[in-house]
C-alpha cells in the first residue's frame, strides 16, 4: 500500500509540474539532487533523494545502493570503511576506502541510479596499483582544483609511520587512472610542517588548498597555494597555518568534517560538535578577525528526539548555502543524516526549522547505520529504486518511479 501511496504522489507531482521534480518544494532548495552517504556498518554508498519534495529522504523509495560489494566491476568489498567522497566537476565519484586502502573512481554510465553495472567502477590510485611506489595506508580526503587534479590526504598510521601526505593524482594517458608513470606525485609533505600529522580533509577554494590536521592535540588548517606552478607546495613559501587552537576567537579547530564553497570554509569541530565558518575576509591568508570566524551551527539545534550520538564526522556543502552533517550512535536516533538550510536568510543554521531531519534510522528503520560521509550530487543521476535494500520484491513500482522521474527531468 505504502509504494502505491509514493508512486501516486510522484504521478499527481508529474502532472502538475510540467519541469522537474525538484521544482516542487523550493524552500527545501530548488536545486537540490541528492546526497551520497557512505555507511560504515552497511558498508556500502548509497544515494539519498527527495522525491516527494517534503525535505527529507526518510520516505519509502527515497534510498538506494549507489555502491558496494554487490557491483559488477569485480571489486570484492571496496566499501567497508569509506571515509571521504567527492564528485568532480565531471561527474565522476571519487571516494576513499580504508580497507582496501584505494581510491575508487565511480560513474553511471548507463544511467540507471547507480555504478554497480559492468565497468562503472575502477581503481582511481592504490599503493599497490601506482607505479611511482608512492604509499597509501589510509585515504582521508580528497580534493580537485581548477584544473580537475584530484587531490588525495594519505595519513598513515601508528603501526606504519609511512605518510601523512597530499599527493596531487592526473590521468595523462587517459586510461581511467592516476597509477601510470607520472601521473601521481607528493604535493605536500604534511610531516614536514609537523611531525606528529594526522590529517584529515582537504577543500578548495578556487586553486587554494585548505587542509585540516588534528596534529597530536594541536588541531589546525593549513593554507597551500602553489603560486610558481611547479606542482610542489614548498613548505617554507607556500604554506602557512590559517587557523589553529590557539586562535583568540573561540573557534574550535578539530576538524574531521571539514569542507569549502566558493568562499568560505565550514569545519565540523569533533569536541564542541559545532560547525564554524571561516571567511579570509581581508586575504591576509589566515584567519586574523573575529568578524571571519562565526559558529554557524551546534546541536542544540536537533529536533527533539533526535540526538547527535558519537560524534561528529562529516560536514558537506550544497547549493544555495546549504549544509548536510553526518552523525552516528548506539540508538537509532542517533543514526542520523541532517541538512542545514538557512530559511530566514541570516547567515546562520541557528533558527528554528533550519536543522532537518534528512535521513534517520529512527524514521526509516534501516537507514543510515553508521554515515560517516556525505558528499551532494551535483547532478541528478537516474533515480532507482531502494527496494533490493528493503528486501522487498517491488522492480514493478521501481520501474514506474523510474519511468515517470525519466519522464519529468
Ligand atoms: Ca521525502
Ligand atoms: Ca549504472
Ligand atoms: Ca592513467
Ligand atoms: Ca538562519
Amino acid at each position: 500500500m505504502q509504494y502505491k501511496k509514493i508512486s501516486l504522489k510522484i504521478l499527481l507531482v508529474s502532472c502538475t509540474f510540467a519541469s522537474s521534480l525538484v521544482t516542487v518544494s523550493p524552500v527545501y532548495g530548488a536545486s537540490f539532487g541528492g546526497i551520497f552517504v557512505a555507511d560504515q556498518t552497511l558498508d556500502g554508498i548509497y544515494f539519498t533523494q527527495d522525491f516527494n519534495g517534503d525535505g527529507d529522504a526518510n520516505d519509502t523509495g527515497e534510498v538506494s545502493v549507489y555502491f558496494d560489494d554487490t557491483n559488477a566491476s569485480g571489486f570484492a568489498n571496496p566499501t567497508g570503511n569509506v571515509f571521504t567522497i567527492l564528485q568532480s566537476n565531471s561527474g565522476f565519484l571519487y571516494y576513499g576506502d580504508g580497507n582496501t586502502d584505494s581510491v575508487y573512481r565511480l560513474l553511471d554510465s548507463n544511467n540507471n541510479g547507480n555504478a554497480l553495472d559492468a565497468g562503472e567502477a575502477s581503481v582511481w590510485f592504490s599503493a599497490t596499483d601506482n607505479a611511482s611506489g608512492l604509499p597509501l595506508l589510509t585515504p582521508n580526503g580528497l580534493g580537485e582544483d581548477n584544473s580537475g587534479a584530484i587531490y588525495i590526504v594519505a595519513a598513515d598510521t601508528v603501526g606504519t609511520p609511512n605518510g601523512d601526505f597530499v599527493y596531487r593524482t592526473i590521468d595523462l594517458n587517459n586510461d581511467g587512472d592516476a597509477n601510470d608513470m607520472g601521473e601521481a606525485s607528493i604535493w605536500l609533505d604534511l610531516k614536514a610542517l609537523n611531525p606528529a600529522s594526522s590529517a584529515f580533509e582537504i577543500a578548495f577554494i578556487d586553486d587554494v588548498a585548505f587542509i585540516s590536521d588534528t596534529a597530536g592535540g594541536s588541531p589546525r588548517v593549513y593554507r597551500a597555494e602553489d603560486i610558481n606552478n611547479d606542482n610542489v607546495i614548498d613548505p617554507l613559501t607556500e604554506v602557512k597555518i590559517f587557523i589553529d587552537d590557539t586562535n583568540p576567537f573561540g573557534i574550535g579547530t578539530f576538524y574531521f568534517g571539514f569542507d569549502s564553497d566558493s568562499s568560505s570554509l565550514y569545519g565540523l569541530d569533533l569536541f564542541s560538535d559545532s560547525i564554524f565558518r571561516l571567511t579570509d575576509e581581508n586575504d591576509s591568508g589566515s584567519i586574523d578577525l573575529a568578524s571571519e570566524a562565526l559558529k554557524v551551527w551546534e546541536p542544540s539545534n536537533i529536533p527533539t528526539g533526535f540526538d547527535f550520538g558519537a560524534g561528529a564526522f562529516s560536514v558537506a556543502t550544497g547549493p544555495t548555502g546549504e549544509l548536510s552533517i553526518t552523525s552516528n550512535g548506539s540508538q537509532p536516533n542517533e543514526d542520523n543524516v541532517f541538512r542545514l538550510i538557512d530559511m530566514n536568510g541570516d547567515g546562520d543554521y541557528l533558527d528554528a526549522d533550519e536543522t532537518i531531519i534528512y535521513s534517520s534510522r529512527e524514521l526509516t528503520g534501516f537507514f543510515p547505520v553508521r554515515p560517516r560521509v556525505v558528499e551532494y550530487a551535483k547532478s541528478v543521476p537516474e533515480p532507482t529504486t531502494l527496494l533490493g535494500v528493503l528486501g522487498i520484491g517491488g522492480s514493478l513500482v521501481g520501474s514506474a518511479i523510474h519511468g515517470l522521474s525519466k519522464k519529468v527531468n
